[in-house]
Formats: structure tokens, sequence, C-alpha cells
């Protein structure tokens, strides 16, 4: 049955629960169909408590409720129960049944590949037993589970393991959203770590018999996590023992429950042969981020989900402080800006817009979102520019020692910035309550010596940001001598009115402006510049952030004119670019990234922006001209980069590496273009790593010559999951806009398209929703195979259903034809009586 009237739920309405839970203990018998869980815990009323108490409960088979070893006979509820409690401390205990095998939805406690795990986050203890499922309700926890499996595990330290049953005690108290517990037939790949303090801690990652030999890179990754928390955040780990577990059937990445996280297989395994070097580099971060989760998240989580950016934003920018020091930071930033425009700018653009700290929600798995983790990251590193490094470090031990065991809020985050930096940060904080993305505007003056830099800010009122106001920018700029000598260096100007100027005395010329660099606020700028400086920084700025972006304005002006006139590609990018591309002593993968171009979908954002109606077709084909000439004018260098960048030695997947090898794939396709496929096909035949497998194959796959590959490669990976969504992805993202909906819907007949794993329906439906002249073909095939297929996904899987709404969210900004098809199967999919409430909310906000 379809939910009811949806509720919503308002931070405005927050109120502690009326009892402190001092302990649980809970006991597992696992059964597939059938566990039994039994819970005793210890509440004790607050002053002025309720003699009634609320606990938590979904698809739950009460056996028996007692308290105080008396049976009680509590309402029960869709969501929960309500039940009449003594006004003393008491003990609640329940013994309740659920069917873990047929929890398809993959939260709470269900079963994947014959092992059982948990995901909670965020509301998925309910699922387990009766409890108050809300994280600023924290506890210590017992576990025992009993079960005829050799590997039994839950959170903190082990008590005891003996055949069938093991107990778990975790001494720092949590919310049950960090509750977890694990039971199969697995394998550990063993390691250890001495902390700095000297205590040894046991690391595990546990696999299924078999991955054994894809844990190396993880377990040094958890290691290298480990280490950098000490030295650069002061941050201590804090058990015995600490456990990864690779599971195939999840709906994120990874989870950071207490001393047990649980992964995606996809972001945890890897090898030479089955993991591209950007999976190796994902792998990196999403163990350091759920690592650094253990601080900002666990000993200080959230008070309640409004919240949720004062454990994610922090995190997402501590685990990006640990690639940039791990790999290039410079690299680092570029991509994770390319990630921000293409998602969360997206979002803000839309229907989905919502402020960094939402102010309500009906389901709170649909705010997971790009504005909550990487905006939520900009902002703090925005308040760590503008306070600086030193007052950052002092602000978060602050944090730290004042916070440590509590559920916090951002106005407690924001009092420890004022507390240790004396700052008054009222205004910075509407970076947290006002949605979308401030457009900036610069211009300059220059009076005999007197350079003038204006700034104006811009925000566009919405549904949730109605009255917008000034918010503080920091706008890190330099200014360059005609020459290209850094006349003066990076310094912060602080944008904190709508219109601002700031004035630099003493030049002997007219400077060349470099602002924002490292992009340093999230924000669009604008340029009202008297000229346009893009060329001289493509060729001079000493900051490699803004001289990719001087790179990517031009291929990004000079598309837009494509589209928009069908003009030339523009010799002025094509000349810098290939300036660029031959200096030999630049980072590899900044060239890589010099050579890409602006995606499709942020060119159509563009054209919206800019009041005009995006054409994919037209987008596509501008495109694949500019590639083209991208090829034609480099056409000298491209075999003697090609050459120069192979890597002969053993393969690694480090930045060095990775590099080269991004580079020389990044050439390879343009060669192609221009020689045909062979090149790539020897690169395929002879590849010892993924990464060099899966280039040749794109390349083969877009140059139409791919098929034998394609056979060829299904038959050797056809047993590896990991492996075979990568080739269900690739033939979609590589079709042709014509092609891209048949070859998903062929792709769905294939008897390994497993639709219920989300790993596989993501690698197919992910890959036609981010092809963006595919997915918005002029039929509206791609919308109705998509909502097709979500139809089918709600009932089994509504948080990953939910999720892919999301490739809807841009309908409005294209033509008639496309926004009548799109609204069609929008209503469609809101018209199916069984929706969830994940997915009618999802579309009832995208629908508008
Ligand atoms: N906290 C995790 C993300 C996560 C959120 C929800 C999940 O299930 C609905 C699972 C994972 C992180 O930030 O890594
Ligand atoms: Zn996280």
């Amino acid at each position: 049955m379809r939910d009811a009237t949806p509720q919503t739920i308002y931070l405005s309405d927050y109120k502690p629960f009326g009892f402190d839970v001092t302990s649980v203990e809970l006991t597992f018998d696992l059964a597939p169909n059938c566990t039994r869980v039994r819970s005793k815990i210890a509440f004790e009323p607050k002053a002025d408590a309720e003699r009634t108490f609320f606990l938590h409960g979904k698809e739950l088979k009460l056996i028996s409720a007692k308290i105080d070893g008396t049976d009680v006979s509590p309402a029960l509820s869709d969501d929960g129960l309500t039940c009449t409690v003594p006004d003393a401390p008491f003990i609640w205990e329940a013994e309740v049944e659920i069917d873990p095998e047929n929890n398809t939805a993959l939260d709470g406690l269900y079963m994947s590949n014959g092992m059982y795990c948990t995901q909670c986050e965020a509301e998925g203890f309910r699922k387990i037993t009766y409890y108050p499922d809300r994280p600023d309700v924290m506890s210590v926890f017992t576990v025992r589970i009993n079960g005829p499996h050799p590997v039994l595990l839950s959170n903190g330290n082990p008590v005891s393991q003996t055949e069938g049953h093991a107990e778990w005690h975790d001494p720092w108290p949590k919310p049950a959203y960090l509750f977890a517990l694990v039971a199969g037939e697995l394998v550990a790949h063993p390691g250890s770590f001495t902390t700095r303090s000297g205590r040894d801690v046991a690391l595990n990652i546990y696999v299924r018999p078999g991955d054994e030999g894809k844990c190396a890179f993880g377990m040094q990754a958890l290691k290298d996590s480990m280490k950098w928390d000490e030295d650069v955040y002061g941050r201590e780990y804090d058990l015995d023992i600490f456990n990864i577990v690779a599971v195939d059937d999840f709906n994120m990445g990874a989870m950071e429950n207490k001393g047990l996280n649980v992964f995606n297989s996809s972001a945890v395994l890897a090898s030479q042969a089955t993991s591209t070097d950007a999976n190796f580099e994902r792998i990196e971060a999403i163990i350091a981020h759920e690592y650094f989760h253990n601080w900002t998240g666990n000993r200080i989580t959230c008070r309640d989900w409004f919240q949720l950016c004062l454990k994610e934003g922090l995190t997402v920018f501590r685990d990006a402080q640990f690639t940039a020091d791990m790999r290039s930071a410079p690299v680092k930033r570029i991509t994770d800006v390319i990630d921000l425009r293409g998602r969360q700018f997206a979002e803000d653009q839309g229907p989905l817009s919502h402020p960094v700290r939402p102010e309500s929600f009906q389901e709170i798995n649909n705010f997971y979102t790009a504005t909550v983790y990487e905006k939520g990251a900009e902002v703090i590193g925005m308040l760590r520019r503008i306070v600086g490094a030193q007052a950052y470090d002092k602000a978060l031990s602050l944090y730290f020692d004042r916070h440590d065991g509590q559920a916090c809020t951002i106005e407690d985050w924001l009092k420890v910035f004022e507390d240790a930096t004396g700052r008054d940060l009222t205004q910075f904080k509407r970076w947290y309550s006002q949605a979308g993305t401030p457009r900036v505007t610069v211009k300059d003056a220059w009076y005999a010596g007197t350079y003038i830099l204006t700034f104006t800010q811009h925000l566009k009122p919405s549904a949730t940001t109605p009255d917008p106001q000034p918010q503080v920018i920091p706008i890190v700029t330099g200014l360059l001598s005609p020459s290209g000598q850094e006349v003066v260096s990076s310094q912060v100007l602080e944008l904190t009115e709508e219109s601002q100027s700031f004035t630099f005395e003493g030049l002997a010329e007219r400077p060349i402006p470099s602002v924002l660099r490292g992009f340093s606020a999230p924000v669009v700028l604008e340029s009202e510049l008297a000229e346009n400086h893009a060329a001289f920084l493509l060729a001079h700025d000493t900051d490699p952030f803004n001289r990719w972006e001087a790179g990517r304005s031009l291929a990004k002006a000079s598309l837009l004119d494509m589209v928009r006139t069908d003009a030339a590609p523009d010799t002025q990018y094509l000349d810098g670019l290939r300036a660029v591309m031959s200096q030999g002593d630049l980072d590899p993968t900044f060239r890589a990234l010099m050579l890409g171009l602006p995606s499709q979908s942020d060119l159509a954002t563009a054209l919206h922006d800019a009041g005009d109606t995006p054409d994919p077709d037209v987008i596509w084909t501008a495109s694949e001209k500019m590639r083209a000439a991208q090829a034609e004018h480099l056409k000298e260098i491209l075999p003697g980069l090609f050459a120069d960048h192979q890597v002969p030695e053993p393969y690694k997947p480090d930045a060095d590496q990775s590099g080269r090898r991004s580079l020389a794939n990044a050439t390879l396709s343009l060669l192609c273009r221009m020689e045909g496929p062979e090149r790539a096909q020897r690169q395929f035949d002879k590849a010892d790593n993924m990464t060099q497998q899966l280039a040749g194959l794109s390349v083969l796959l877009r140059e139409k010559a791919g098929d034998a590959a394609l056979k060829a490669f299904e038959e050797q990976w056809k047993d590896d999951r990991l492996v075979m969504d990568k080739w269900f992805g690739l033939q979609v993202m590589q079709a042709d806009p014509d092609q891209a909906v048949a070859t998903a819907a062929a792709l769905t007949e294939h008897p390994d398209f497993k639709w219920k794993n989300p790993n596989r329906f993501r690698a197919v439906f992910g890959a036609l929703a981010a092809h963006h002249a595919g997915f918005h073909a002029a039929g509206g095939s791609g919308y109705k195979l998509l909502a097709d297929w979500l139809i089918r996904l709600d009932p089994v899987n509504p948080q990953t259903t939910a999720r892919m709404c999301v490739a809807f969210q841009t309908w409005q900004r294209y033509d008639a034809q496309r926004q009548t098809l799109a609204a069609a199967e929008l209503d469609r999919m809101l018209a199916t009586p069984t929706l969830s409430r994940n997915a009618s909310e999802m579309l009832t906000r995208i629908r508008g």
C-alpha cells in the first residue's frame, strides 16, 4: 500500500527524547526467514518525562514485551509502539521476529549472497528491534549472536567467540544508526596498526572466499588513514579491533558503523587485473572517509538528521585533505570541482535544490545529497580559508574536546570557531541555511598605479530561500604582470556585501587578475573584466587550478558558440591547449585533465542559465566536433605523448603511474579518431591491468570496432561481478545517442542483468542517465525505459529507486516536446499505487 499522506518533519519541531538509555543488550538467533532478536534496554526517565514512551519499529513481529520483568501490551502502529512506563528507571525487554532473506530494500538486517549484514543509517535499526531510533539517543551496546557461521561480527571489542556463538561489547556510547552485525562464510585479510600512544589494533578486511587477493590495497589505505588522522588531526583509534566487511548488495558506497565498517564490495576490493586506477583512488578515499567518521560522526554525532552535514561535510572535507596529501593536491581540487559542478550545481539549479542544512524532509534517505556532502565540505573549506589553517586546527581541537561523546548541531560547530577565533560567524551561517549557488560578477578598473576589483554577489530566490541575503564569500586572488610575474601573491578577499571593491596600490602596470584561485568558494563566477584574460592565464597562471580553469572556460565558451551559431572551434583555445600539452615538465595527470571538455550536461546547464533551450543532439555534435578539432590540432604531438607516457614498469596504482596512464589513454582516444582502432586493439590485447584493458575497450566501442573485444572481455570476466558491472556500463556510455537506449534495453535482457543488485542496476541505468544525448533522446524512449525500470525496482528497493529518480531533475530545461514526454513519465511513476515514500517525495519534488 502506498503510504497515506507522507508526513513532513521539521527541524523547528525538534524535541529531545524523554529518556536516557543507559545500556542495550541484544541477542540474535539468526535464521534466514525468522531471525529472533531479543533486546534488554535500560531506560531512565529525564526530569518531567511523560509516563508513556514511543519506540520506533517497522516490519517487526512482536513476540513479547516486558517492563521490569512483567508482560506489557503496547499499542502497535505501522511505525512503532507506544507503552505506559514507570516514572523511575526501568528495564524494557522485547523479542521480535524478522525476515532478513526477504529484505530486498537492503536496510535493517538483510542477506546478501548467503551472508547476513546490516545497514542502519539513517533509520534501519527500527527494522531490527523496537528502539528510540534517533541519533541523539546514545548508548553502550552488548551484542550476542547465535548462528552456524564461522564469522560473527558486531561493533566494539570481542568478548567471547565459540562455535556458533559470539559476544561483542562496544564501550563507546553510540546512536543506533551505527549498529552493525555481520555473519557468514567469510575470510579475513588481517593487518595491524600501532597507535601513536602504543596501542595495538587488529585490523581485518572480511570478504567472500575467492576475494582474498583483492584486499591488500584497502588494508594499506586503512593504515595510511589511521596514521594521517593522528598526524594531521591528532585523532587516535579507540578500540582493540577495526573490521571492514565487503558486501555485494549495498545501496551506497560504505558505512562507518563503529569498529565494523560495511562496504559495498566495489568500494574496497581492488586488484591490478580487475580495478582501474580510478577505482583504486576511489577505494582509498572511501576507506579514509569511513575511517575518519570514527571521530567526525561516531565520537561526535548529529543531534538530528537535519544536522547531517555536520558529520558528512566535515568528513568529506577531511578525506579530500587526505587524498590531496597522498596524491596531487591540484589534481584532487580540479576533479572535485568537476564533480561539484556536475552534481551539486545541477541539484542547486533545479527542483531538488535545498540548503546544506535542510529544514524539512519526508524521507531522510533522500537527503544524502551532493549538497549535504560536497557543498557541505566546500563550506568547511571556506571557513578554513577565512580563519586560516592555524585557527582551524585550534577550533577543531576545541570541537573534539568540548563535544566528544555528544550529539551536536551546526550551532555547536560554529560556536567552537567563534570561541577559538573571536570571530562572529552569524553571516557565515547563511551558507547552511540558504539554498542555491551564488553568482559572483567581477569587474576591474585601473587608475595610474591603482587597480580596483569590484565583486557583486547575487543569489536567485527559491522556494526554500525566498529572500536571499549576502553571504561571506572568500575570493582568493592573485595579480600577474603582463609578462607573467606574480606581482601580488594569493590573498583572501572577503566579499561580505552585495557589492564591494578591493584596491591594490603601487603597481607599475595594469595587472592581470587571477580570481577565485583554487575555487575558493562554490560560486559561479562571471567575468565583466575589461579584457578576457583566459588565454593569458592558461599560459601563465601560477595557480594550477586557475590555469586549468582558464583552459576550461575557453573550451566552454567555444563549445557554446559552436552550439549557438555553428561556429568553428576556437583556435585560441586549441593553440593554448597545444602549448600546455607540449610542456613536458607539467604533471601528466594535469595535462590529461586539460584535455577534458566540459560535460554535455554542464553545457546544457550553461545554456539554460543564459535563457536558451539546450538541444542535446546539437550539444553532442558540437562536443564531437571539438574532439575532432583537438585531435587535428594536436596531431603532431599526440604520437609522442602517447609513447612517452607508456608505463613499462610493473603496475602500481600510485599517482605517478596512474597519471602517465591517464595522459596516454586520453591521447589514445584522440589518436584513434584519426588513425582508426588498431592501436586500441593492440592495447586491449596486451593489457596486464584493468586500466589499460578498459581504456582499449572504450575506444574500440566508440570506433565501432569493439564486438570481438566485448565478447572476449565477457568471456574473461563473466564470473567477476565488479568487472562485469564495467562491461554493462561501458556499452551504454560508448553508444551513439540514437543507440544508447536500445543498448541499455538489450542489456536488461542479458541473463546476468541481476537488477536487484544496486551496482548492476546502476551500471546500466546510471550510465544511461549520464549519457546526456542518449537519455534525452527526442522521442522520449530514454525517459520511458528508465521509468519502466524504476517502477519495477521501487517495491524491491525504494532507496536506490529514489536516488535514480534524480536523472529526471533537469527535465524542465529542455524543449516543450521533451518536457511533455518527461512529465508523462513522471506522472506515470507518481500514479503507481504502491509507490514508496522515498520515490514519492523525490518524484513530487521533481515534478514541481
Ligand atoms: N554515512 C555513509 C553513507 C551512507 C548513508 C546511508 C546509507 O544507507 C541508506 C548507507 C551509507 C557515508 O557517508 O559514507
Ligand atoms: Zn560519510
